[in-house]
């Protein structure tokens, strides 16, 4: 192994990345947004990412394996089955994920779960430290690591550490439900900077701390538990210029005049999500036979292509959406399908990402209906994908962090089943200039907030917030 003098980086800290799973470089295309997102930073940028390796094993190493993929050095952990049903499936998935997107009838509180997901943070902050150097620059990701920079905090690190919510921060009345809130929103202030999807998000994180623990606010820094924090907006991106390339590669192409070969004049409306019920995918469906119900001219002219490869197959929820969707499909298919055409296609395994970017520039309507996301990336993908010459048009529901940034889509209340269906109306008769307008806002968008600048702000505001922390002149210096 190399002497962590020898891994210093010759400009600027080590960036090391920590997210639930980490995923080979090759295979990442599968992932999730977090993945692709992860990615494009450490490529660029060079350094160490840290996390599960995916496996179970029945008596998981102490110490991680490590691998090197050009400049990203992979650092992995095996979890044995009872560490990922408590960590994983149960409390990340079973209480975290819905709470945190406003489902509290789905949340299911397990005091073992908590002690398991606990342990877990535990255990792999324990193996990381001794991989770590003086200077790294530390990025946790995601509400599986909550109280990961504690568990460093622990072991005495006193790197810059930095933390990044994909999924909304949800109201105080429901972070309260939970009967470890408490712990949990004192374990979030070891980090130096909290980043979140939007200004709502870190609103809500503000309102939580000041209620609930009298924090005290000063511009973007809040204090509370002896700590002082950072918490600002930092909206992901996409590299949108990459995927608008990848749009056209063969591959794509292939995958674009397959889906408009036997739909020349038909209009398309594209889905793609992980089958999750955060998505609206039901509602999405619901609001397509709403369309086939107040439109007969769409009878054997629209389709819905919904990609929707299974996520979390083993949590009970995760099973019941599989079904119900079947059903639902099954159906509105049942009730207007002709011969030669059904309204509703449903691909319920994943696809590779360049049939995909094919399939988004086939498509005449993206359509990305969740009832609460933190970002969605897949609303950036559609539009980057697009022919700007003749673009399609996106409905975005107003519940996706992204509607914040997207204002020149069409956005929806996902609920609305009419609403929606008279937007994706809208839609199939938009004429060329607007769309084409509507298109160039939307790309300009995503090309000045993609990926990259994502990352650099992020990890620009990390070294200023720590900088501060260390400075004792400094009036945000820490309290304690
Ligand atoms: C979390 C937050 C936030 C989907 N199906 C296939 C496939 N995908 C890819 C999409 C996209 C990604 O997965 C999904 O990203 P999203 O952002 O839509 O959603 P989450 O997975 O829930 O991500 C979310 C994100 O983190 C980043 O911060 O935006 O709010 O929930 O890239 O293209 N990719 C391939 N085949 C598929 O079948 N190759």
């Amino acid at each position: 192994m190399t002497p962590p003098s020898l891994r210093k980086a010759a400009s600027g800290p080590r960036l090391v990345a920590v997210s639930n799973r980490v995923v080979h470089p090759r295979s990442a295309a599968r992932g999730g947004g977090l993945a692709v997102a992860l990615l494009d930073a450490l490529r660029q940028r060079g350094g160490l990412w840290f996390g599960w390796s995916g496996q179970i094993s029945d008596h998981p190493d102490t110490r991680p394996s490590v691998a090197e993929s050009g400049p990203i050095r992979l650092a992995t952990m095996d979890l044995s089955q009872a560490e990922h049903d408590a960590y994983y499936n149960g409390f990340a998935n079973r209480c975290l994920w819905p709470l945190f997107h406003l489902r509290l009838d789905l949340t299911a509180f397990d005091p073992q779960h908590y002690d398991g997901y606990m342990r877990v943070n535990r255990r792999l902050a324990g193996a990381l430290w001794p991989l770590l150097d003086d200077n790294d620059q530390i990025w946790i990701h995601d509400y599986h690591l909550l109280p990961f920079a504690e568990a460093l905090r622990e072991q005495r690190a006193k790197q810059q550490i930095g933390f990044f919510l994909h999924i909304p921060f949800p109201v105080p009345e429901m972070l309260t439900a939970l009967p470890h809130y408490r712990d949990l929103m004192r374990s979030l202030f070891s980090y130096d900077l909290l980043g979140f999807q939007t200004e709502d998000d870190v609103q809500r994180f503000r309102d939580c701390a000041v209620r609930e623990f009298g924090a005290q606010l000063r511009g973007d820094t809040i204090t509370a538990f002896g700590r002082r924090l950072t918490a600002k907006a930092f909206p992901i991106g996409i590299d949108a210029r990459e995927f608008a390339e990848i749009a056209t590669s063969p591959t794509a192409q292939q995958e674009f005049q397959r889906v408009r070969a036997h739909r020349e004049d038909r209009t398309v409306i594209v889905g793609v999500d992980r089958l999750d019920y955060t998505k609206g995918i039901p509602e999405r469906f619901r609001s397509v036979e709403c369309l086939l119900d107040r439109y007969p001219d769409t009878h054997g002219q629209v389709e819905l292509l919904q990609i929707a490869p299974t996520s979390r197959g083993e949590v009970p929820e995760y099973m019941a959406i599989r079904r119900e969707l079947e059903q639902i499909a099954g159906n509105i298919n049942g009730r207007y399908a002709q011969l030669d055409w059904e309204p509703i296609r449903y691909i319920n395994r994943p696809l590779g990402r360049r049939q995909l970017a094919g399939i988004y520039r086939a498509s005449r309507i993206g359509l990305v209906t969740p009832l609460r996301d933190g970002m969605n990336l897949v609303a950036k993908e559609y539009v980057a994908a697009q022919d700007p010459a003749d673009p399609g048009v996106l409905v975005l529901s107003r519940f996706a962090g992204s509607a914040k940034q997207m204002q020149s889509a069409l956005i929806v209340n996902p609920y609305d089943n009419t609403a929606v269906a008279d937007a994706l109306q809208t839609a199939r008769y938009m004429p060329l200039e607007e769309r084409r307008n509507r298109h160039a806002e939307l790309m300009q968008g995503l090309l000045r907030n993609d990926a990259s600048a994502w990352r650099e702000a992020f990890l620009q505001e990390l070294q200023r917030c720590s900088a501060q922390r260390e400075d004792p002149a400094s009036p945000t210096a820490q309290a304690a």
